[in-house]
């Protein structure tokens, strides 16, 4: 039997049916959505590296700047002898920065991709010969179990890159409740978010003058047509960008730049010119309300720290909340002695 590459594909590769049933349904509800998560396959995760080395996508250089600076005040508020549990770990040159002054117990990355995890596995324990690595391959999006092995380490949880920043406020503040019961009692974390700013730098980072960005979003289309047997005429769709300032987000959309019919998996679809489909969110929030965010995901904000420009923020936040204010307090509690209150 002869078949073309995209069928070859589709009959033998695995495909994720989640991957199936989110386009399928994404593309047939009204206001159509695809979830972002799709955006990363193997062609995905390549093209979003090279995003974070454009000039004018700010986020990973930022961040990378503010924790070169920051890391020794960093190890200083954390203590000796944390696990490092990061969640989706992607870029492993901010985690060598952090590694390098934090004088960590052991380092657990967790990510879906284990391919990805076996490489960064091996470039760092060549780094760093003498730090236990235990890396877990799991979705960090649900509870996870964490390895035995770091059971009686403090903790600190490491989630830069603003990826909370993909998720709406709810499903947010349900991601850090969740890290929050994996990493238990006393741990800590340090959480990378992107701040508001103005619309002409925002823009601009998602709509590079090379197309990298425009890439990235459109193959998910050839993914879709790769994966599911799709007919979807690539070139009939635009890289759309948009800030919602009212939401302050950054939305990514696929646009039909003209009537189009095509199939999936067998099903029809239609779009009239002009319509979109939203494939990515990227929230930016205010320094308060990144604070406000954390407390409201079981965190309490303990430092922060941002570059020259206040692009970006490093937070370092504290299981649990803190203490409530005395006039909170029922009798009993207020006249405990001062001792407890500070706890
Ligand atoms: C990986 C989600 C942090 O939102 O800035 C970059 C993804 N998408 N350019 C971001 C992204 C388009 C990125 N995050």
């Amino acid at each position: 039997m002869l078949l073309c590459e995209y069928q070859r594909q589709s009959l033998f590769a695995e495909v994720d049916p989640a991957f199936r049933q989110d386009v399928l349904k994404g593309l047939s509800v009204s206001p159509r959505a695809i979830p972002a998560r799709w955006l990363y396959d193997g062609r995905g995760s390549e093209l979003f590296e090279a995003i974070t080395a454009l000039p004018e996508y700010y986020p990973t250089r930022t961040e990378r700047s503010i924790l070169s600076h920051a890391a020794s005040e960093i190890a200083a508020s954390i203590g000796p002898r944390r696990a490092i549990v990061e969640f989706g770990s992607g870029s492993a040159t901010k985690t060598r920065i952090l590694l390098s002054e934090a004088n960590a117990a052991a380092y657990v990355p967790i990510d879906i991709s284990g391919e990805f995890l076996r490489e960064s596995v091996v470039a760092l324990s060549r780094a760093f010969p003498d730090l236990p690595i235990f890396p877990v391959e799991g979705d960090f999006t649900g509870t996870l179990a964490l390895p035995e092995a770091i059971g009686g380490m403090p903790k600190l949880g490491f989630f830069p890159g603003s990826t909370v920043g993909n998720l709406l406020v709810p499903d947010a503040v349900d991601l850090l409740r969740a890290m929050a019961a994996t990493l238990g009692a006393g741990s800590m974390l340090l959480i990378g978010i992107d701040r508001i700013k103005d619309a002409d730098i925002l823009l601009p980072a998602y709509d590079d003058a090379q197309g990298v960005t425009a890439a990235f979003n459109l193959n998910l289309l050839h993914r879709i047509n790769r994966e599911l047997v799709g007919s979807v005429p690539v070139d009939a769709f635009n890289h759309l960008v948009r800030w919602d300032d009212a939401e302050a987000r950054i939305e990514m959309h696929l646009e039909a730049a003209r009537d189009v019919h095509f199939s999936v998996d067998g099903r029809l679809f239609s779009f009239i010119i002009g319509e979109t489909v939203p494939t990515e969110n990227s929230l930016k929030y205010g320094t308060r309300e990144a604070r406000l965010l954390l407390r409201a995901g079981g965190w309490s904000p303990i430092a922060e720290w941002t570059d020259q420009n206040e692009f970006f923020s490093l937070i370092l936040a504290r299981v649990g909340t803190a203490a409530p204010a005395l006039w909170e307090r029922n009798d009993g509690e207020a006249k405990a002695p001062a001792v407890r209150l500070s706890r």
